[in-house]
């Protein structure tokens, strides 16, 4: 049974042509004028694109004493309703615990999905068993990339040490290590004496995580991945310091990306300032909303390619849980939601307004990203043999974002009024209509594991071309005797 997609312009991340798209066995078989097959998707006055992959979602997550509420149902529910057809959620063992012991509760939990999705792992602690199950990841599972957190002092946070050795081995296995980028010693000293200060309320949970924060964390990660001879990924970048410095590093010819969030883009600390609790509770994620230069920095960076992916981060929480926090900003579950709005408030913010191409947010919410984790061209292409993860937009349809109408199993949505363009008339999965004219149509059960190849060639870093790294026994003779 042939699909075809007529009637549409092609827009990928480099090219914008008319052509009919002919699916079958859920790939791309042709693409073409007047192709004809079984089923028709009418895409006039539409853009046929690559579906959007997210990167970064953490759904069922347990974290702060509780669990993100929206698991692999609602949250690929959620993608699949915003133009989003993969995701990529980060697998996070306990400290202490094995890799693949965490990895078969993922695997469990994601049965669930409605569509493709994959892992990143994370390294939350530090051991000889860590360093042996890392090969069977990246060797037998599928997975090539490791999350650092550098927050989140006595818990996930490790240390400088630690990622030294982890990046190190990453560099080895040919995977890619990731960074969520703030220095968990600073900002949990700067808790400390914001509630001793008497200043509880979410609004501190902003002040005890500044950009400068961030910048230096970023900076030190990047030394670090240097040193360790590793390219580098830092997850949620959401300020200039952290841009700064991942623009320094590619200038200086260091393979280093970077991650903007949607709602970094377009939402900004105002919204920890004279609002009620509630309000500035549902926004507190790490890190926090930034001002409108930081944002301008972030968007001229999506422009000028020196940050190459727009993610979410969906970590979402409900009202009752975010209330756990009341009278300690510090237990108010950090994170926010985003998926089924990522591409429609990006088009909106960013196309519409012209401060990015077509083509660029093409790049930046799919192609991008499936080059940089090495699932390029099977998703984030409109090619012959690649997987028809497709979104069929419509740039006319608009819609005014609410709680009420989400996928989402959360109580709120942190973009809730906004007005946005550019929304899915079909979403695809694998060839399969998932999304019809807001309709949703997708299946629990349909997603599957996607995996992921170690990298090729791409494990070199400045500090290995300069040849820093491998120190030289200089043979003397002379040697003074030692004084004293
Ligand atoms: N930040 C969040 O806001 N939530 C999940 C984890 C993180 O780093
Ligand atoms: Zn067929
Ligand atoms: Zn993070
Ligand atoms: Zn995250």
């Amino acid at each position: 049974m042939a699909t075809v997609i007529k009637n549409g312009t092609i827009v990928t991340a480099d090219l914008t042509y008319k052509a009919d798209v002919k699916i079958d066995g859920g790939k791309i078989i042709e693409i073409g004028p007047d192709l004809k097959g079984d089923e028709t998707l009418d895409a006039t006055g539409c853009y046929v694109m690559p579906g959007g992959i997210d990167p970064h979602v953490h759904l069922e997550m347990p974290f702060m004493g509780t669990y993100s509420a929206d698991d692999f149902d609602s949250g690929t529910r959620a993608a699949l309703s915003g133009g989003t057809t993969m995701v990529v959620d980060f697998c996070l063992p306990d400290p202490g615990q094995s890799l693949l012991d965490a990895l078969k509760r993922w695997d469990n939990k994601a049965t669930r999905a409605h569509c493709d999705y994959s892992f990143h792992m994370a390294v939350t602690w530090w051991g000889e068993q860590v360093f042996n199950e890392m090969q069977t990841v990246v060797q037998e599972k599928g997975i090539n990339t490791f999350k650092h957190f550098m927050a989140y002092k006595g818990s996930l946070m490790v240390n400088d040490d630690e990622m030294f050795a982890s990046f190190s081995r990453c560099a080895e296995l040919g995977a890619l290590p990731l960074v969520h980028a703030e220095n968990g010693d600073i900002v949990a000293s700067m808790q400390q004496k914001l509630m001793d200060e008497g200043n509880d309320g979410p609004e501190a949970h902003a002040y005890s995580r500044p950009a400068s924060v961030e910048g230096e964390a970023t900076n030190r990660a990047i030394i670090i991945a240097d040193m360790a001879g590793v390219p580098l990924y830092v997850v949620h970048t959401s300020c200039e310091q952290a841009h700064e410095a991942i623009r320094r590093a590619r200038q200086n010819g260091m393979r280093v990306y970077g991650e903007p969030l949607i709602q970094h883009l377009t939402l900004d600390e105002s919204e920890y300032f004279d609002k009620d609790w509630d309000h500035s509770a549902r926004r507190v994620m790490s890190p926090p909303f930034r001002n409108k230069q930081h944002q301008d920095s972030l968007w001229a960076g999506l422009a000028a390619g020196s940050l190459q992916c727009v993610a979410t981060d969906h970590c979402a929480f409900t009202t009752d849980q975010k209330r756990y926090g009341v009278g300690d900003f510090r237990k108010i579950p950090n994170g926010t939601g985003g998926l089924e709005d990522r591409l429609p408030m990006l088009w909106t913010y960013g196309v519409a307004t012209g401060r990015i191409t077509m083509n660029e947010f093409v790049a930046v919410t799919s192609t991008n990203i499936a080059k940089i984790l090495n699932l390029y061209p099977r998703k984030g292409a409109i090619l012959v043999g690649a997987d028809a993860d497709l979104v069929v937009l419509d740039p006319k349809k608009s819609k005014t974002i609410s709680a009420k109408t989400q996928q989402s199993a959360i109580d709120y949505n942190v973009f809730e009024g906004k007005q946005v363009t550019g929304l899915p008339r079909y979403t695809l999965s694998r060839g399969v209509v998932a999304v019809e004219d807001g309709s949703l149509k997708s299946r629990e059960g349909h997603g599957q594991f996607v995996a992921r190849e170690p990298y090729p060639a791409v494990n070199k870093a400045l500090s290995t071309w300069k040849e820093l790294t491998a120190p030289r026994k200089v043979e003397r003779s002379g040697i003074p005797a030692s004084g004293v």
